[in-house]
């Protein structure tokens, strides 16, 4: 099928021009709704035509800067080509983009760091200013204008709804058989008006299959041929196996208390091999006919529904390696029946998630003794990449799961900590924390039984006496009239534990 017979709406055909033209209608200061989510579904030729325009623009001293917003992470192609250039005022929601992290942690770049699930509404609600241009990719027009969503719908709608102008990007390398794949709700209203969001199971179709755009708002429409991200997986190693084991062999002792039915409750996982390797343990598990109500699906959900290990999976994006795709696209039928791609609104929306009773589990940098986890931050100012969904979840989920190494830099520095650096989830908001030394149920604890379950549980052997030490000594304080037993700390030393590891060179990042 060639690139042009996906543009079947005639109004639209008359629009078609090269990325360059269409990147030359974005203006120095506009604030630009790009759609992706990680590495799935992002304009792929506009963003680099602009980041040359800025380019060529700046030669001579000039400040052509944008502001980029998008679903959440995208690819080099978009916000590694602006970052490079300076192209990107300021930037929101997730990245994991390193020039963007360096440009950001540089000051050079604004970046705000906002739960998934907000994003849409706070520009409905207006709390992020005016959106001036939306750039979507698509996997096709139909004949009467209505767009069909390419392999991420992320904040399209809300793009397409709240921009002025509008940059269609239709990528025949998308599957055409994504039309019908996608539901995308429209139902939402703003307070007060809003009504419950009639989903009770992953698998419920609440909206309809294809993004609306008002036709007068399309200025321009960029055909392409280019292909996804290739987001590639290490075979599971050593610790993420062992992560694995711990959260499903809590998973089985869930099932025998009648805790959790036994084809469980609908999964959440977060991005990368961790998250991976657990999947990979599901899939080998005993527990059947599992559902999936997440946001990216990657290829370790695939291999589940292939194996039929899971019945079906909800996401808003499919983030899937090459080997991924081609399993994709050889069986698309079996697919297409299996896996529903909502707007990350609903994907991560805090009022379904409590319904269904989601089990969330997601990747953390560094949690403390009381069960504080760190998403974010290196050393407590260094952004890595961002909060993306993992707080959509976790605060709303049945089951809130939180996974990491007992250690990073080989060894170097310890992920369990007296303090977290920073704190994305507070203590109120996790429930089980699991690293390859074991898992410790947070579950009905206060916090100082928290904190020998956290070091006895999580903490490398390496490092368990220092913290031991240092909550002791803590209490000593306490009961000596320094602070109170609550939740003792020594301050100073709780907040120079992190200083110790950069003095000494261990950081890295
Ligand atoms: O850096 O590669 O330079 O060595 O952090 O760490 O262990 O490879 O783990 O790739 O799973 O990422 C929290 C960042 C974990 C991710 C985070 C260093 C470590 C390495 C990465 P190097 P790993 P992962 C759904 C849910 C937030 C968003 C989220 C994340 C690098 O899971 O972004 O959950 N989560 N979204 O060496 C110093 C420590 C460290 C450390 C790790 N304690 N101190 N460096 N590192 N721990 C998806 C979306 O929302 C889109």
């Amino acid at each position: 099928m060639s690139a042009a017979s996906r543009v079947l709406y005639p109004a639209f055909r008359q629009k078609i021009m090269p990325a360059e033209a269409a990147a030359a209608l974005i203006r120095h200061g506009n604030n630009v709704g790009m759609s992706g989510f990680t590495g799935a579904g992002y304009p792929k030729a506009v963003p680099p035509a602009l980041a040359r325009h800025i380019e060529r623009s700046n030669q001579d001293g000039g400040t052509f800067r944008i502001g980029v917003w998008t679903g959440a992470s995208t690819a080099p192609e978009l916000d590694g080509a602006l970052a490079k250039v300076g192209g990107i005022e300021l930037r929101l929601p997730y990245q994991s983009d390193p020039t963007c992290r360096a440009r950001i942690n540089a000051g050079q770049m604004d970046y705000i760091d906002i739960h998934l699930s907000h994003v849409a509404q706070f520009v409905w609600f207006g709390f992020l200013g005016k959106l001036d241009v939306a750039v979507v990719e698509v996997a096709g027009i139909t004949e009467d204008g209505r767009l069909i969503p390419s392999s991420s719908v992320g904040n399209n709608k809300t793009w397409l709804d709240q921009a002025d102008k509008v940059i269609l990007e239709v990528n025949s390398w998308q599957p055409a058989a994504f039309e019908g794949m996608h539901d995308v709700y429209y139902g939402t209203e703003r307070p007060p008006h809003r009504k419950p969001i009639p989903m009770v199971h992953p698998g419920d179709r609440i909206g309809e299959p294809y993004l609306r755009v008002d036709p007068a708002k399309v200025v321009a429409v960029v055909e392409t041929v280019l292909p996804d991200r290739d987001t590639t997986f290490a075979a599971p190693d050593d610790n993420s196996r062992r992560i694995a084991e711990h959260i499903l062999e809590f998973l089985g002792h869930e099932v025998g208390k009648g805790r959790l039915p036994p084809e469980l409750l609908p999964l959440q996982s977060g991005v990368g091999n961790i998250a991976n390797a657990v999947l990979s343990g599901l899939n080998q598990g005993p527990f059947d006919s599992l559902t999936g109500y997440t946001e990216v699906l990657q290829d370790g959900m695939l291999e589940m529904l292939k194996s039929g290990k899971l019945v079906m999976a909800s996401a808003t994006a499919l983030s899937l390696s090459q080997a991924g795709m081609r399993e994709f696209l050889g069986n698309l039928d079996f697919y297409r029946q299996r896996i529903v791609l909502r707007p990350q609104e609903i994907s991560n929306h805090p009022e379904v998630i409590r319904r269904l009773g989601i089990i969330a589990m997601n990747g953390m940098i560094e949690a403390d003794i009381y069960g504080n986890v760190n998403s974010t931050h290196i050393m407590g100012t260094r952004i890595m990449n961002g909060i993306g969904g993992s707080g959509d979840f976790a605060r709303n989920a049945y089951l809130s799961i939180f996974m990491t190494p007992s250690t990073a830099k080989d060894g170097a520095i310890s992920c369990i900590v007296p303090m977290a650096s920073h704190v994305d989830h507070t203590e109120h908001d996790v429930q089980i924390l699991v690293t390859e030394q074991g898992l410790a149920d947070l579950r009905g604890l206060a916090p100082r039984q928290r904190s020998r379950e956290i070091i006895e549980r999580c903490a490398h052997p390496d490092y368990r006496a220092a913290l031991h030490d240092y909550v002791a000594r803590a209490e000593q304080a306490a009961r000596a009239g320094h602070g109170g037993l609550h939740t003792p700390h020594i301050l100073d030393e709780a907040l120079s534990w992190h200083g110790r590891f950069e003095r000494q060179g261990r950081m890295g990042n």
